[in-house]
């Protein structure tokens, strides 16, 4: 009887500890990354201003394959670039899935663009 206590204690002991982990873990990485949604096929929002160090999460909300890298569409035609500064982006999301990019280790503007559709541009800005 005493033992059947002790071991309800000790799970329920361990249950907060890893509860307590997870929080701390979950804080710690999404209040501090910004974010930017993508459709089916163009970003929900064109620019994003972030703060310099930080990374940006590309979460694609769609089923929608999006190839994201360095440049931009100008009158239609995908113009590949990277500026100084930029970090190196080449991040593909098949759909209902996201991943970070960075970290925008240099104030500037950087342009990033799908392959995939037209004219889906994003102006990230980091000050
Ligand atoms: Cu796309």
């Amino acid at each position: 009887m005493m033992y059947k206590k002790m071991l309800i204690g000790l799970i329920i002991g361990a249950l907060l500890t890893v509860g307590i982990a997870a929080c701390t873990i979950t804080s710690g990485s999404t209040s501090t990354m910004p974010a930017v949604h993508m459709g089916n096929t163009d970003f929900v929002q064109h620019a994003v201003t972030i703060q310099k160090g930080q990374k940006l999460n590309l979460i694609d909300d769609a089923t929608s394959t999006h190839i994201i890298t360095n440049g931009s569409w100008v009158n239609g035609s995908a113009k590949p670039g990277k500026e100084p500064g930029a970090p190196t982006v080449n991040q593909t999301y098949i759909g209902n899935d996201s991943a970070p990019i960075g970290p925008f280790n240099t104030a500037g503007t950087y342009q990033l663009y799908c392959t995939v559709h037209q004219n889906m541009n994003l102006t990230v800005t980091v000050q």
